[in-house]
């Protein structure tokens, strides 16, 4: 087995350098996430818009885990959208269904029907309603950018008014704003700029456009490539590839900033579905006009992947020390617990085995979504949307890049939840 590895390992070396030549990921690449996409659509679990979107742009539409992961979200699109579902993800179902080549206008399933557009436009008008009174979103500013885009490239009324609202909150937080945040609305203000015939909005469009996608420009040589964090690197690679008119003369290293993601194995299926389309030259943008009559998926999985195994947990037990704080609502409380769990385990399992240890202190509760696991109480306290509080997870004083499912502890690390707004 290990010798396996080995010659695979070579093999990658071997390869190496001329992926990252060109602009499009090599075929082996692309058909390896494709197929964690499909692996990943599975009848129990909540379906993800995210990965029906990145198969239809990556051309593989004609799969039986495309037809489940469509039919899945048409069934919760009718059951749930009306009383459930906050405006970005009725956007991400349009998104989703657009590029299906399904009429977003009319969703049907077990004799029900839903008009998702007009849903999509109910929410946006509530982002903005809030945004006027409150000054912020009822969500976020990246869900706004996901209705604007939405509404945008279902050519139904409503994208204007958001896509401005957005362009002013992008010149006064500048950078401030994450790289995902600002990628998301990079894509839509490219649609909105396409489609409006307002010259004041297009002057302001072009110059938001322009200051985004030089700031991504600048990041990149900055560092290395690297744009936001790697999980950022989906939406600044689609944003990047779509608006080359907003940044031209200036050019657009690609290979470069395509080497970054070549370099990190992606797991999460949400991550994977923002990055595919870019790998392929794809972009959001085309989500409504893809040819659906055509499936282009041509080449095998790569069949030889390393053996799980290799990267097994040992056994051996690492110390975490684990605080959770919260000095913003109600009683303030601080506690912290040094824990034991075996190296290579994941920072659920430092929760979990807090909770054990100290049920009345750390016990906590979680949500499945489309990123895996959040932690959305601990202690009895939960984050809200109302007052846009979450659970916030640092190493030291640098947030974490990954959630508790996904991150892995080193032995003697600190890690704090502390209580946060957003
Ligand atoms: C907005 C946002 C948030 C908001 C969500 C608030 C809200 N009510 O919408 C807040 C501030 C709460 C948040 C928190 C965190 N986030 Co966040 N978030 C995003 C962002 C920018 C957009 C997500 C979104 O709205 N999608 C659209 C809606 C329609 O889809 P959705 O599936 O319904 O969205 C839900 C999930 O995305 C979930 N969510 C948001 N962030 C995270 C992170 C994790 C790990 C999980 C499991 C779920 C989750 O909240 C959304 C609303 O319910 C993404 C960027 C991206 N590229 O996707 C990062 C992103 C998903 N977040 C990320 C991270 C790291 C976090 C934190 C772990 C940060 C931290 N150090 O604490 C925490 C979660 C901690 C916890 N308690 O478990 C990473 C995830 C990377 C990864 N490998 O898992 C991303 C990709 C940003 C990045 N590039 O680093 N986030």
């Amino acid at each position: 087995m290990l010798r396996v590895a080995l010659a695979i390992g070579v093999l990658l070396a071997l390869l190496g350098d001329p992926w990252v030549q060109g602009c499009v990921a090599p075929q082996d690449l692309v058909s390896e996430m494709l197929q964690d996409l499909e692996d990943s659509v599975v009848t129990d679990e909540l379906p993800n818009p995210s990965v029906l979107l990145a198969l239809n742009l990556a051309g593989a539409s004609s799969s039986p885990a495309h037809k489940l992961l469509l039919q899945q979200l048409k069934e919760d699109a009718v059951n749930s959208a009306q009383k459930d579902m906050a405006s970005g993800e009725v956007a991400l179902y349009v998104l989703a269904f657009l590029s299906s080549c399904q009429d977003p206008q009319q969703v049907e399933d077990m004799g029900l029907s839903v008009d998702m557009l007009q849903i999509l436009q109910q929410e946006t008008d509530k982002e903005l309603v809030n945004m006027d009174l409150e000054g912020v979103p009822k969500t976020t500013l990246y869900s706004i950018g996901l209705d604007a885009l939405s509404l945008c490239l279902a050519g139904v009324g409503g994208y204007e008014e958001a896509s401005v609202v957005l362009a002013k909150q992008l010149l006064s937080l500048g950078s401030q704003l994450s790289v995902d945040t600002r990628a998301m609305a990079v894509l839509a203000l490219v649609c909105t700029y396409g489609r409006t015939d307002l010259n004041d909005v297009q002057d302001l469009l072009q110059e938001v456009l322009s200051v985004v996608t030089n700031s991504f420009l600048d990041e990149q040589e900055e560092k290395d490539g690297l744009i936001g964090n790697i999980y950022s690197m989906g939406l600044a690679l689609q944003a990047l590839e779509s608006a080359g008119k907003f940044y031209a003369p200036r050019e657009w290293d690609c290979a470069q900033a395509f080497s970054v993601v070549y370099n990190h194995h992606y797991q999460l299926p949400t991550a994977i579905a923002q990055l595919l389309p870019a790998l392929v030259g794809r972009t959001y943008l085309e989500a409504a006009s893809l040819d659906c009559s055509s499936s282009t998926r041509t080449s095998q999985r790569l069949q030889t992947r390393l053996s799980p195994k290799l990267a097994a947990t040992s056994a051996d037990p690492i110390t975490v020390q684990y605080s959770i704080i919260n000095e913003l609502r109600g009683q303030h409380f601080s506690f912290t617990i040094s824990v034991q769990v075996p190296d290579g385990s994941t920072l659920l399992k430092v929760l979990e085995v807090a909770a054990e240890e100290e049920p009345t202190v750390y016990s906590f509760q979680t949500e499945q979504t489309s990123w895996g696991i959040m932690v959305v109480s601990i202690h009895g306290l939960a984050g809200n949307e109302d007052d846009r509080t979450y659970w916030k997870f640092l190493s030291g004083s640098d947030a974490l890049e990954e959630g508790v499912g996904l991150y892995k502890p080193q032995d003697g690390e600190h890690i704090r939840a502390v209580f946060s707004t957003y």
